[in-house]
């Protein structure tokens, strides 16, 4: 029941944020956490990070968005993002967060990974969940103004 609760909060604060950044496509996801696509321009499959689980007591299914520490459906694919979350995200080269790593804040997006700026089309292992909206010294994929 307290975690209904909370989700309704934070997807309130979550929509405030959408407001102002995020593309068309963030508004039509149906769950606030990082999406990854397979292609650019956030088409092909889509995966958006996260567990189901059953709430026997508020008979509702909770999804929470959760840090990926290996990708098995989704390895080596992702060729866009965006983050739907109200948290930051890192997601790095290798499994197990290590190697290369960019972080997304909340309401961020990025339509080609493959850009030069970023070479990372295809190689995302894992993803990691911060626990603030900010990036927390990791390296970022946009600098804030
Ligand atoms: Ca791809
Ligand atoms: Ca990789």
């Amino acid at each position: 029941m307290s975690i209904g609760r909370r989700l309704l909060g934070s997807a309130a604060v979550a929509l405030g944020l959408l407001g102002a950044a995020a593309p068309a496509q963030a508004t039509e996801l149906d769950f606030h956490t990082l999406y990854l696509f397979e292609h650019g321009g956030y088409d092909g499959r889509a995966t958006p990070l996260q567990t189901v689980e059953w709430s026997d007591a508020g008979h509702f299914w909770v999804f929470r968005p959760i840090s990926q520490p290996e990708l098995p459906l989704f390895n080596d694919e992702a060729s866009s993002l965006t983050n739907n979350d109200w948290n930051a995200w890192v997601v790095f080269d290798d499994k197990n967060y290590r190697d290369r790593r960019y972080c997304i804040r909340p309401g961020e997006s990025v339509p080609s990974l493959g850009a030069q700026q970023f070479k990372f089309n295809d190689k995302i292992s894992s993803a990691l969940r911060l626990e603030s909206a900010s990036c927390a010294g990791y390296p970022a994929f946009f600098t804030t103004g």
